[in-house]
C-alpha cells in the first residue's frame, strides 16, 4: 500500500509523430458501447415514467422512495449545514454570479447591411433547464452553484436539479441550501441514465426540459448522448463530459511543493482524471523534487487509493522552450491549464485550446473549481478545441430579425430574385416580385 505513487516520464524532443500522438491521447471512452447500454434504461423511463425511474433508484441508489421530485419551499430541515459552509457557499455564490451576471447578453445587435434593409440579433433564456449534479464518490455543490447561478442570471424559468438520493432518500443539505439560492423549481432525486431520461421526456411528475448540463460518469455522459439525438426528446446537451483533467506547465520558477498538489487536486477526482506535468528544462534535481512532493503529499491523502490509479496513468512530458510547451498543450487542449512559468501573464496570449487558464503561482486550480468566479464545468477529452464551458450563454439562444422597408426592398428584392431562380425556386422569388410590382419602380 505504500508503495510510491510515481508519474511516467517522457521527452519531447525528437519524439516521432506516433508516439507524439499516443501521448495526446485520453484513456479510450467506448461511447458507442455505453450507449448501447443505456438504451434500455432510457427507453424503460420514458415508457412507464416514475414507476420505473423509483425501480432504477431503488436498483443502483438503494433508495427507497415514495415521490421522485422535492419541490419548494424547501425544508429549513433539509438545508441545515454548518455556519462556516454556508458562509463559504454564500461568498462563492456572489463571486460566481458577479461573473456570469457580467456575460448575460442583454443587448440587442442592430445592422443596416443596405439602405432600408435592417438585421437584429437579441438573446432569450432557454426556458427549461435540466441540472445533473453528481453524487458518487464525492457529493459536488459547487456544480450545483456552477450550474444554477448561470441558469439563475439567464432567468431560466424553469430550473430542475437532478441527484441521486442518499441510501436514506435524502439529499445532501448542501445541495438543497444550492437548490434555494438559485431558485431551483424541482429537485429531481435520482441519479445516472434514469434521471436524464426523466428530465429528457418527463414523466407524471418530473417537469421535461429543453437542455440537460452537467458532468457525471460514463452512464450519464451516454444519456445526455442519447437522448440528445432523439427528435421526440427535443432536447439538447451543454457538451460530452469525460474524466477531468490538468495540465500544469513548469519552469525554473516553479515551486515543487505547489506543482505536486495542484496535479493531486485533480487526481483526487477519479482514477480516470488525467493529470501531465510539462517541465520547461527542469534540472533533475528540481524534478526530483516535484517527484518527491507528489509521493509525499498523495500518501497523506484520504483519496490515496484514488490518486495512485490516476497517477499511475499520468504524464511529465519534457520540453526545451516555453513555446514548445504551450505547443503541446494546444495540442492536447487540456480542461485546466497551469501556468506556473516566469512572466505567466504573458503567455496566456498563446494559448490556443483550453478550458479554463490559471496563470501564475498563486492560482491554484481549486479556486476556480469553487469561489474565484469562472465556471468549472469545463471540456474534457481534447474538446477544448471547439467548446467553450459552460457560462451564461449556455442557458440563451439568440434569436434573429429582421425588418426591411419598401425601399429596401427594391434594392434587395432583384437580388433575391435572381438567386431564387437560379436555385428554381420560383415561390421564393414570387414573394419578393409580388411586392415590387406594387411599387413604381
Ligand atoms: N475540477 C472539477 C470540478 C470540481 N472540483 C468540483 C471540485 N469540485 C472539474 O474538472
Ligand atoms: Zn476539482
Amino acid at each position: 500500500p505504500n508503495a510510491p505513487i510515481q508519474m511516467r516520464t517522457t521527452v519531447l524532443e525528437g519524439i516521432s509523430k506516433e508516439e507524439r500522438a499516443s501521448l495526446l491521447r485520453r484513456p479510450v471512452l467506448k461511447s458507442d458501447e455505453m450507449i448501447e447500454k443505456v438504451k434500455p434504461i432510457v427507453s424503460e423511463v420514458r415508457l412507464r415514467g416514475d414507476a420505473a425511474l423509483l425501480e432504477f433508484t431503488a436498483k443502483f441508489d438503494k433508495a427507497k422512495l415514495s415521490s421522485t421530485c422535492v419541490f419548494p419551499p424547501y425544508s429549513q430541515e433539509s438545508m441545515k449545514i454548518p455556519l462556516d459552509v454556508k458562509e463559504a457557499i454564500d461568498k462563492a455564490y456572489l463571486n460566481i454570479r458577479k461573473f456570469h451576471a457580467a456575460q448575460i447578453d442583454g443587448s440587442t445587435l442592430k445592422v443596416e447591411t443596405m439602405p432600408g434593409v435592417v438585421c437584429s440579433r437579441f438573446a432569450r433564456a432557454i426556458s427549461r433547464v435540466g441540472l445533473y449534479i453528481p453524487g458518487g464518490t464525492a457529493i459536488l455543490p459547487s456544480t450545483a452553484l456552477m450550474l444554477g447561478i448561470p441558469a439563475q442570471v439567464a432567468g431560466c424559468s424553469e430550473i430542475v436539479f437532478a441527484t441521486p438520493p442518499r441510501p436514506d432518500g435524502s439529499i445532501s443539505p448542501e445541495v438543497m441550501y444550492v437548490a434555494h439560492l438559485v431558485g431551483a423549481s424541482a429537485i429531481l432525486k435520482a441519479g445516472g441514465a434514469q434521471a436524464v431520461a426523466a428530465m429528457a421526456y418527463g414523466t407524471e411528475t418530473v417537469p421535461k426540459v429543453d437542455k440537460i448540463f452537467g458532468p457525471g460518469n460514463q452512464w450519464v455522459t451516454a444519456a445526455k448522448m442519447l437522448v440528445q439525438n432523439d427528435t421526440d426528446a427535443l432536447v439538447s446537451i451543454d457538451m460530452p463530459a469525460g474524466p477531468s483533467e490538468v495540465l500544469v506547465i513548469a519552469d525554473h520558477t516553479a515551486n515543487s511543493a505547489f506543482v505536486a498538489a495542484d496535479l493531486l487536486s485533480q487526481a483526487e477526482h477519479g482514477i480516470d482524471s488525467q493529470v501531465v506535468l510539462v517541465a520547461v528544462n527542469l534540472t533533475s534535481e528540481h524534478l526530483e523534487q516535484i517527484e518527491i512532493e507528489v509521493d509525499k503529499q498523495a500518501q497523506a491523502l484520504s483519496r490515496v487509493d484514488i490518486v495512485r490509479q490516476s497517477v499511475a496513468k499520468s504524464l511529465i512530458v519534457k520540453a526545451t522552450s516555453v513555446e514548445e510547451a504551450i505547443e503541446y498543450s494546444n495540442d492536447y487542449a487540456p480542461e485546466h491549464l497551469i501556468l506556473h512559468l516566469e512572466n505567466a501573464p504573458d503567455k496566456v496570449q498563446f494559448i490556443l485550446n483550453a478550458g479554463s487558464v490559471f496563470v501564475g503561482p498563486f492560482t491554484p486550480e481549486s479556486c476556480g473549481d469553487y469561489a474565484s468566479g469562472t465556471n468549472h464545468t469545463l471540456p474534457t477529452n481534447g474538446y477544448a478545441r471547439q467548446f467553450s464551458g459552460v457560462n451564461t450563454l449556455s442557458f440563451q439562444k439568440h434569436i434573429t430579425s429582421q425588418e426591411i422597408t419598401s425601399d429596401g426592398l427594391k434594392g434587395l428584392g432583384p437580388i433575391v430574385a435572381t438567386l431564387a431562380d437560379c436555385e428554381g425556386l420560383q415561390a421564393h422569388a414570387n414573394a419578393v416580385r409580388i411586392r415590387l410590382g406594387t411599387m413604381n419602380l
